[in-house]
Order: structure tokens, then sequence, then C-alpha cells
């Protein structure tokens, strides 16, 4: 496992985001590909989210990451210390949730600009630098089927005020205009198995998927234990509970299994998702 050089970091401070190619193998794609699909706790918890053209996304969100593929990947050594070399503070690292984001081909719908602490600031996390999202590409992702987009330093500005936008929640569209004034805006192209480590305040959307391909990719959220979000909507525990670590092949070498619909503690599909 290679550590993140002093160069990485630097740029995750400098621009809100890290981008790392080939963090999985080809033989891990495939595996989180298959569960993906075949996963029935996955599939049956799939909410839609529609954007405002009537577009729709499904995702499946669940808190505790468990000894599924997901699981494992989430919890494994280097995704961690990753993690822990890139957010602020000294506290254990958590997971808050993560969530199989599901745009199918041609039925995809787009996300709003926002930051991920614009969701989560409603959560009473106080500590916007001591949470991160990393996503993974189950398939490649460009700009045909809906990539994500970024806006390079967005996330200095600090938390930009969001309001309801359709089924999103949406960032102030005047500070979104400002910024991409003067920042660059990057779409963020990866291949399956590339990781995009990104700040919580990292202005960013996708476009609907208009191709004939499937955009999957696996968005996992991270929090310092230290960083109590006093009005967490779920039950669980999750973003302040320390993670257990597993050895990176884990994935590989442990028998997999489906996801524990128990254990894995779903968003409920009539939870409010503009609060994720
Ligand atoms: O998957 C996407 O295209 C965007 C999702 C996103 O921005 C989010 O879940 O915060």
């Amino acid at each position: 496992m290679k550590p993140l050089t002093s160069d990485q970091i630097q740029q995750y401070q400098r621009d809100g985001y890290l981008i790392i190619r080939h963090f999985l193998t080809q033989p891990a794609i495939d595996r989180l590909y298959q569960v993906a699909i075949d996963d029935q706790a996955i599939s049956k918890h799939a909410i839609n989210v529609n954007d405002s053209t009537g577009k729709r996304s499904k995702l499946s969100l669940w808190y505790q990451p468990g000894n599924d593929s997901y699981g494992l990947l989430t919890r494994s050594q280097r995704m961690v210390e990753s993690v822990d070399k890139l957010l602020d503070g000294e506290a254990p690292v958590c997971h808050f949730h993560s969530k199989l984001m599901q745009k199918e081909p041609r039925v995809g719908g787009a996300w709003e600009w926002h930051q991920d602490y614009g969701y989560w600031y409603k959560n009473e996390f106080l500590l916007p630098d001591q949470m991160m999202s990393v996503m993974m590409a189950i398939t490649d992702a460009n700009r045909e089927n809906g990539c994500l987009q970024v806006i390079k330093g967005s996330h200095k500005m600090g938390r930009v005020e969001h309001g309801l936008s359709g089924e999103q929640v949406g960032a102030a569209q005047r500070y979104v205009e400002l910024a991409l004034e003067t920042m660059e805006l990057e779409f963020v192209e990866l291949k399956a198995g590339d990781a995009l480590f990104f700040h919580s305040n990292l202005l960013h959307r996708s476009e609907a998927n208009l191709s004939d391909k499937a955009r999957w990719s696996l968005i996992s959220c991270y929090n310092r234990q230290s960083n109590i979000g006093y009005k967490e909507s779920s039950t669980s525990t999750s973003s302040i509970t320390p993670i257990t670590v597993v050895a990176d092949d884990a994935l590989l070498t442990q028998e997999a299994e489906g996801l524990a619909e128990e254990a894995a503690d779903f968003l409920a599909k009539e939870a409010d998702v503009a609060l994720q």
C-alpha cells in the first residue's frame, strides 16, 4: 500500500479534492460491480431522486459498514489511512454513511450544485474540515454519462447557503455563479477503480446520463469521532464510531457476503433524502 505523498495532501488542501487513479485492481472492481447488480438488500433499499426535469437517479444509502464487499472496501487500511491524512484533526476516522449511486442509461438524472456540508450542517455537525467524501467509480464516469463536476478551490469559500431545489438541496445560485467567474470548473472523468477524495465544502454537481452506458459509483462519507452531529437524523452512531480497519486485500480474500439488511442500517425509503 502506498501512503499519500505530501504533494497529494497539499493538492487536496489547495483544490479541495484529490484523484487517485487505479485505487482498485480489476478483480476488486469486478467484484464490486457484481455485488452492485446482484445484491438484494441494495436493490430493495434503492430510493428514487428526481432532478428538476423529472429524470431519476437511484441511490441506496447505509450507515454501518459490514463484512460485505462494500464494507470491506470502506474499512480497508488504505482507504481509512488516506482519509486520516486528509481530514483535519486527530480523532479516529469514522464512517458516516455510504451510498451506491445508480445513474442508469438515458434515465439517470442530474444533481444540483451543492456542498455535502450544505446537507450535513443541518445535522448540526460543526466541523466541515473533519468531513469528506470518497467517490469510487464502479463503472467509467465521463462527460457523456454525467460524471461529477467540481469547482476547484471552492471549499475555501466556507459553507454557502442551501435551499430546496425540487427534490434536492442546492447551493445559492448567486454564489455558484460568482465562484465560476474566478475558479476553474473541472469535469472529473474517472475510470472504474479510480477514486476521488473531496472536501465537504467543495461545490459539485453532475448532469443527467444521456448516454447508453450506466454510471455507477460508491460514495463513502467519513467523519472524525470528535465531530458530533448533534441532530443526526439516523438512529445510527456510525459517524462517531471508530472504524474497525481491515487489510486491503480483505475485499478479495474474504468470502463475499451481501449487505446484511439489519446490520447495514439502510436509510428508509420514506426518509427525507434532502437531509443526506
Ligand atoms: O452521483 C452524483 O452524480 C452526484 C452525487 C452527489 O453529489 C452527492 O451525493 O453528494
